[in-house]
């Protein structure tokens, strides 16, 4: 079961001080033991690490250094080329348990015997930042997984976004071109809010619906652990009959849905831009495993015909509303990597690796991608044998005639490489028309052409359902990002261009944007193809803040400390945080902690400068009289306490807080998101108003 404790001690007793301590992060220790001696890649043993040889005391280095010049030479490659998009990942272990066999749907075997697990390695990312970016850029997220099924390996290749900006997979080196960095300058980097890519944009009207989901808050989700999956496409089904369902696959985190806001993602990505990875090594290494279900949407050939739009066209979703989702298991990750580079950098997604049972529609995205993902896999990783590399190897028996290559550790043993071959037993595998893939037998016919079918044409309906679909709140959040990307646009036109498109979508959205970007006067609506479908009902499952969690579970609060601090409502709080599963993080002006009222000393996770209120999902300042003073006078205190009010965070405050909250200028709009914390009682009180996550309603009043 989950485990959101630390593995660290409650408190320890040093010397005759009791130590309190918060629930955050793992002490890394390397192993203890006997330390084996240090050899070169021959096994060579190495005497000397530190010195390199040399002709006398001050001569020049000798070439016949072997230890140096291998270390040297090794080091000097260290690197391979990062992943054209999706450089940015992080990658954790877990499983697959499926709730009930799906057998009437499906042959495939991973989904054939309630209660089984399957082996699987997941990576998150961001699409356009280079290797080194900042988590918290906005952009989609990757959300890809590999499972290792007894039947060979399944790779779901996902985004944290149903839909997609382009309808066929021949446009997607424009739409990359554009949204990363610009060719002369080689920025900006990881980020959308440029000329390049609303340029593409808006002269790409099929992307108009996915414009909408990433200006919406779901790309800058809180963490990996609180954000859904998609698998996108329509797949399909078959089962041992050979009958052939549709399916959309979708993961729904158990942690419920959460985001920041924009002005928090961009102090963020200062304050520490490993924030996303931190999330999900820190979650795990507490045993505070994150979990997906896995939900299904199957559909005929009938509701395919029916739908309002094309199930083929990778721009549109399915609302869940007009297919319900069928819950068929749950992904635990509860294992983090070993060695990034082996397993993180190295792991290799390829959405042609399917498994009898499951199978292609002719979506052209999707039967683009096909081709893409194993063809980049040479330029990255070098050489045609990475599937022999142990992340990407399949955990089933194997067996194949392919050979050799660079870096070739596994090829066939015996005579036979070779099929057909008359060599019994020994000469290897066969075919196996009753176990093997079987493409489905879709009848297909029609003229060759570079085609685009009429059924892809509507580009706006959808978007406007989206839109319509948030909460006022997230709506403000949808204009404001467009307001905020577009000004960064230094070509008028294209931003007028944008907003023509958006009055296909929804009038208000485009008077915000316009006014947000001061038009002289409103442009003309975009041609369109086909007029928007005005009363698409709108679709709850598609606000976040709807779908939230019940609970503070699995969230962070920061606690501002000083000396002198109530004691009892320090322990309070930290139990009641810790009974809902959530952890607490001490921060205080020094990083050795403070002493609280009793004598108790509360060890500092964090300094006063490294620890913004951005990094906590909630936060208490508590203070005793002279620290309220102190904090009042720390520039970085101030901001803890007036971002974590702009920001809409819950606040519990000790009475001695008020002068830090003056100085702040948050004290006289205090609201009823702000909770004083005078009794143990109010410990309890306060995590119960946290499990709304955000106070909303002062969003309004900030303008
Ligand atoms: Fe892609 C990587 C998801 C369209 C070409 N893609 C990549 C990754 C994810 C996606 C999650 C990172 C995998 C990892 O962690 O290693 N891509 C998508 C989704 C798409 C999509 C959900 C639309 C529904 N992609 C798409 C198209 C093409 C590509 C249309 C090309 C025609 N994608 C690639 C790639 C990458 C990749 C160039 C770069 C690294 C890699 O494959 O292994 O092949």
């Amino acid at each position: 079961m989950a485990n959101s404790k630390s593995s660290r001690p409650e408190t320890v007793s040093i010397g005759d001080q009791k130590v309190l301590r918060g629930t955050g992060g793992e002490l890394h220790q390397t192993a203890g033991g006997d330390i084996p001696t240090l050899t070169t890649q021959q096994g060579t043993p190495v005497a000397d690490d530190q010195n390199s040889l040399k002709a006398g005391q001050r001569g020049p280095t000798l070439i016949e250094d072997q230890h140096f010049r291998e270390k040297i030479f090794h080091f000097d490659h260290e690197r391979i080329p990062e992943r054209v998009v999706h450089a940015r990942g992080f990658g954790a272990h877990g499983y697959f348990e499926t709730y009930e066999s799906l057998s009437d749907i499906t042959r495939a075997d991973i989904f054939q015997r309630a209660g089984e697990k399957t082996e699987l390695f997941v990576r998150f990312s961001t699409v356009a930042g280079n290797k080194g970016s900042a988590d918290l850029a906005r952009d989609v997220r990757g959300f890809a997984v590999k499972f290792y099924t007894k039947e060979g390996n399944w790779d779901l290749v996902g985004n944290n976004i149903p839909v997609f900006f382009i309808q066929d997979a021949i446009k997607f080196p424009d739409l990359i071109h554009a949204a990363k960095q610009e060719p002369d300058r080689g920025f900006p980097q990881a980020q959308t809010a440029h000329d390049n890519f609303w340029d593409f944009i808006s002269l790409t009207p099929e992307s108009i619906n996915m414009a909408l989901w990433i200006m919406s808050d779901r790309t800058i989700p809180r963490s990996f652990r609180f954000m859904e999956g998609f698998g996108v496409h329509t797949f399909r089904m078959v089962n041992a009959e050979g009958k052939s369902s549709f399916v959309k696959f979708h993961w729904k985190p158990k942690q419920g849905l959460q985001s920041v806001v924009w002005n928090e993602a961009l102090k963020l990505n200062g304050a520490d831009p490993d924030f996303h990875r931190r999330d999900m090594w820190d979650a795990i290494k507490m045993g505070d495993y994150p979990e997906w279900e896995l939900g299904l949407q199957v559909f005929d050939e009938k509701f395919a015909e029916e739908f309002e739009f094309d199930v083929l066209d990778a721009t549109k979703i399915i609302p869940e509303e007009q297919v319900p989702i069928r819950i068929v298991g749950r992904m635990v990750l509860d294992r983090c990597v070993d060695n990034f580079f082996a397993e993180t950098e190295q792991v290799a997604f390829q959405t042609g690796n399917l498994v009898p049972g499951i199978d292609f529609t002719n979506d052209p995205l999707l039967q683009g991608r096909n081709f893409s993902y194993l063809d980049t896999q040479l330029s990255r990783l070098g050489s045609t044998n990475f599937n022999h590399l142990p992340i990407n190897a399949p955990r089933c028996p194997f067996h194949h005639f392919q050979q050799d290559g660079h870096m070739a550790f596994q090829n066939p043993k015996g005579r036979a490489n070779y099929e057909p071959n008359s060599w019994g037993k020994d000469g290897g595998p066969r075919e196996n028309p009753e176990k093997g893939f079987q493409s489905y037998p879709e009848e297909l016919e029609g003229a060759k052409g570079r085609h685009r079918s009429e059924t892809f044409a509507d580009h706006y309906s959808q978007a406007r359902q989206f839109y319509l679909s948030q909460t006022k709140v997230e709506q403000g959040h949808i204009a404001d990002a467009f307001v905020f990307e577009l000004s960064k646009v230094q070509t008028a036109a294209i931003r007028e261009r944008m907003v023509s498109h958006l009055l296909n979508v929804d009038q208000d959205l485009a008077a915000k944007v316009a006014k947000g970007l001061r038009l002289k006067s409103m442009p003309e609506p975009a041609d369109a193809a086909r007029p928007t479908i005005m009363d698409l009902k709108v679709s709850e499952k598609l606000s976040i803040v709807l779908n939230g969690p019940d609970s503070f579970k699995g969230r962070k609060l920061g606690a501002l400390v000083t000396d002198g601090v109530d004691i009892d409502l320090v322990t309070a709080l930290k139990s009641a945080m810790e009974s809902e599963g959530a952890q607490i993080a001490f921060i205080a002006p020094q990083v050795g902690g403070v002493e609280a009222s009793d004598g108790t000393w509360i060890e500092a996770d964090e300094k006063i400068d490294g620890g913004p209120s951005l990094l906590y999902d909630a936060v208490v300042i508590l203070a005793s009289e002279e620290g309220g003073s102190e904090l009042a006078k720390m520039p970085p205190a101030r901001d803890f306490a007036a971002d974590a009010f702009s920001h809409c965070k819950f606040i519990g405050y000790s009475q001695q807080a008020q002068p830090l909250l003056e100085k702040a200028g948050v004290w006289a709009d205090l609201d009823a998101g702000c909770k004083q914390l005078s009794q143990t009682d109010d410990g309890k009180a306060f995590v119960e108003m946290c499990r709304d996550l955000r106070f909303w309603e002062r969003e309004e009043k900030l303008g």
